[in-house]
């Protein structure tokens, strides 16, 4: 008599995912997917850690100490959808045997469009100019109509230098002759650095003062909550604008509301925000703002790559091998 088939392992996907990848993870798991799409709750998460070998969560999910303590416990790995997993109590997690892993360098291109997109729009202007012609005001060409700020062979600081930071200098150095400033703690190699045309600084400081738009590129984590502050904002030139397609909790909200409600500096574009889906209510009314709904890596194209990202990591696990993109 032949063996029965061993059973697949379960997958509980917390988010609807492009069809691909859904098809995919139906083909090779026991996949639970979320349907209508709704954002898990807690008890959710729970049961999905109590029920299942396996999920598959987003950065909509916080899995923290208190979901990871259920009991009994049968997952074994969170294939996070995504680069940042500060989401996930990585530590917690390790604690009770689980493997995390993440979906690096897929997204690192869009990412940094996005930043770039960022930059341009919040210098030229463009989510106002579009605000004013779809709201039909627009009168004709003048010669000092809606003005905004060359970004070509500005110079441009970027808080962290990571891959998508590292794409954000080829970009701006290549297609705009910016200067290219950063700080990071763990910088890269000077050669790999002089080769992107980046000046390394001797502290983030130095970046901030120097820059005519500031990019964030670092993890959140405990060190980087609000590494942007009043002080640090005090330091940025009036003139000069801040980009963040990192993570919310890098700036403090506050401080940069009252910072470009007093003019003291020119603008702020945005792709992520502290309490997401919230968005500090005065930002929504400044017109020297650009906000988006943390799209960074939303292109058809990458949305696939990081699912089979995360696909590739529960296959691995689930074979004995090792996963590509372990965190811990
Ligand atoms: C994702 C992101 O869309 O990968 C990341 O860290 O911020 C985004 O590109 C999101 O995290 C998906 O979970």
């Amino acid at each position: 008599m032949r063996p029965a088939p061993a059973s697949r392992p379960t997958v509980v996907v917390t988010r609807k995912l492009p069809g691909p990848v859904e098809d995919r993870l139906e083909r090779e798991f026991a996949t639970r997917l979320n349907r209508d799409d709704h954002p898990f709750t807690a008890p959710e998460l729970q049961e999905a850690l109590r029920g299942a070998d396996a999920l598959l969560p987003t950065v909509t999910d916080r899995i923290t100490t208190e979901e990871l303590s259920v009991e009994p416990l049968r997952a074994r790995i969170l294939a996070n959808f995504g680069v940042g997993y500060n989401h996930i109590d990585v530590h917690a997690a390790k604690a009770r045997g689980l493997v995390v892993t993440n979906t690096p360098e897929v997204l690192t291109d869009d990412t940094a469009d996005d930043a770039v997109m960022l930059m341009l729009m919040v210098a030229r202007r463009a989510g106002e100019a579009e605000r004013h012609v779809r709201s039909r005001q627009w009168t004709g060409w003048r010669p000092t109509h809606m003005l905004g700020t060359r970004v070509s062979g500005k110079t441009l600081g970027l808080v962290g230098m990571g891959r998508i930071a590292r794409a954000v200098a080829t970009r701006a150095h290549c297609g705009f002759g910016m200067r290219v400033v950063f700080h990071d703690p763990y910088p890269p190699p000077p050669a790999l650095a002089a080769e992107l045309g980046a000046e390394q600084q001797s502290s983030l400081d130095a970046v901030l003062r120097e820059a005519d738009f500031v990019s964030l590129h670092c993890p959140a984590t405990p060190e980087t909550r609000h590494l942007i502050d009043t002080e640090r904002l005090a330091l940025m030139k009036p003139t000069a604008f801040l980009i963040n397609t990192a993570r919310g909790d890098i700036v403090d909200e506050a401080a940069l509301v009252a910072a470009l409600k007093e003019q003291r500096i020119a603008g702020a574009a945005l792709d992520v925000y502290e309490r997401e889906p919230q968005v500090t209510p005065d930002l929504l009314t400044m017109e020297n703002v650009v906000l988006l709904p943390h799209l960074g890596s939303a292109t058809q194209e990458t949305r696939v790559a990081m699912g089979l990202r995360a696909f590739e990591n529960l296959q691995a696990f689930f074979s004995g091998a090792p996963p590509r993109d372990r965190v811990v």
